[in-house]
């Protein structure tokens, strides 16, 4: 049987970070999510290697706030995810980003190097003991699906919204299906993403 309820819409419940500015770009697209399905979300940016105590400091300013869920992206070495998680015992889901950083003038460093995959292998790869889920590299939309999952275990009123959101899925491909069927490849692809 379902517990009562929650109200996801009055307290903050999840805690979105992010290590540098450069990475709101990407994380934006949790919060849309958050925001579509009404969980109030606290953002933050927080860096693991220029403000390490103030990240021992988040992880108990998280637990004060009791979230149930903290969503991390962080770009390169990407250490963030996992050494939240090593100060808290709120479940983790890392967003490794692929760094587009333009705050500098210079173009050599815009890119990290190994474009997300760094962030990626970083994220997934924390030791036995102290694990922290990841989503695709910049796919943030699903850091905020995932939470609203989790979320869900306690709440028949996100379920239903998850349930909803899936079914305008299926819709949306049926739709663009028959579209598809009608014109014919060609002329559906140059429709579709004429310039
Ligand atoms: C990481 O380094 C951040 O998460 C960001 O993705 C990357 C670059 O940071 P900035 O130099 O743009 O501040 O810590």
């Amino acid at each position: 049987m379902l517990h009562k309820p929650m109200e996801y819409s009055k307290k903050f419940v999840v805690g979105i970070i992010m290590g540098s500015s450069s990475d709101s770009k990407v994380m934006h697209a949790a919060a849309l999510v958050l925001d579509e399905f009404g969980i109030k979300h606290e953002d933050q940016i927080v860096s693991a290697h220029r403000t390490p105590t103030r990240l021992e400091d988040y992880a108990k300013h998280a637990e004060r706030e009791r979230f149930k869920v903290i969503i991390a992206g962080a770009g390169g070495s990407a250490h963030l995810p996992g050494m939240v998680a090593s100060h808290t015992i709120i479940p983790v889901i890392g967003v490794p980003i692929m760094v587009y950083n333009d705050k500098g003038n210079s173009d050599r460093f815009k890119f990290s190097a190994f474009g997300g995959l760094d962030s990626l292998l970083s994220i997934s790869e924390m030791p036995t003991g102290s694990p922290v889920v990841t989503v695709g590299v910049n796919k943030a939309a699903n850091a905020g699906l995932y939470a609203v999952k989790i979320l869900a275990n306690e709440s028949s009123n996100l379920k239903k919204k998850l349930r909803k959101y899936k079914e305008e899925q299926h819709k949306s491909v049926l739709k663009e299906s028959d579209e598809l069927r009608k014109l014919g490849l060609t002329r559906f692809t140059s429709k579709k993403f004429k310039k």
